[in-house]
């Protein structure tokens, strides 16, 4: 059985998209990651994430870290979401995982805080330039398949709209890509209702 060390509104929330995506068979851990929230927050002693962050998976025991290699991990234990191994897609799908975590992710979190250096303004009118070019080819970013880059970057987009430019071409992406019915099991169950 796997298990998805989750927290509401969170990172995990996508994994949680991808699971339902997927069809997988999953158990959910609810875990709180208060620590760096509120000041003097204790450590989850349930959560096995090093840095008690989430996500994190857990199958036969072993954890399994960091967004986008659970994305990597899911999608070619369940195939569906991303070009498997020997697919030309491959190097492409890989490609937007790298960029979206070596690069965008850390810029866009730069944003937030204040002002970009050059060189990260750089960095962020160029992967807009990608972004923006993929999506005009679409409907999807990696073309006329849904997949796994979808869920990352789409749900950089439901959290944080103003994570990229005001270009309609990202509007109408997170219109077309918020309705899935696996992102309405997924919301279900992002929050714990059973106590
Ligand atoms: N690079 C990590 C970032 C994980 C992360 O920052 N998770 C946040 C929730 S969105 C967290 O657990 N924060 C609590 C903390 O850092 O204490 C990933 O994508 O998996």
């Amino acid at each position: 059985m796997l298990t998805l060390y989750h927290a509401p509104q969170s990172r995990s929330t996508r994994m949680l998209w991808l699971l339902e995506e997927l069809g997988a068979d999953y158990h959910i851990e609810y875990v709180d990651i208060v620590r760096t929230v509120v000041p003097g927050g204790a450590p989850d002693p349930r959560n096995p994430h090093p840095l008690k962050q989430v996500p994190a998976i857990a199958v036969d025991g072993v954890v399994l870290v960091e967004s986008i290699m659970l994305m990597l991990y899911l999608t070619d234990r369940y195939e569906g979401l991303a070009p498997t191994v020997g697919d030309p897609k491959r190097a492409e799908y890989l490609s937007w995982l790298g960029l979206y975590n070596g690069i965008l992710e850390p810029v866009v979190q730069a944003k937030f805080k204040g002002p970009l250096s050059p060189v990260q303004a750089d960095a962020y009118a160029e992967l807009d330039r990608r972004w923006r070019g993929a999506l005009g080819e679409g409907p999807y970013l990696m073309g006329e398949q849904f997949t796994a880059i979808d869920i990352l970057f789409g749900s950089l987009l439901q959290w944080y709209r103003t994570a990229m430019p005001d270009y309609p071409v990202y509007d109408e992406y997170l219109e077309r890509i918020s309705h899935r019915p696996a992102l309405a099991k997924a919301m279900a169950k992002d929050a714990k209702t059973d106590g």
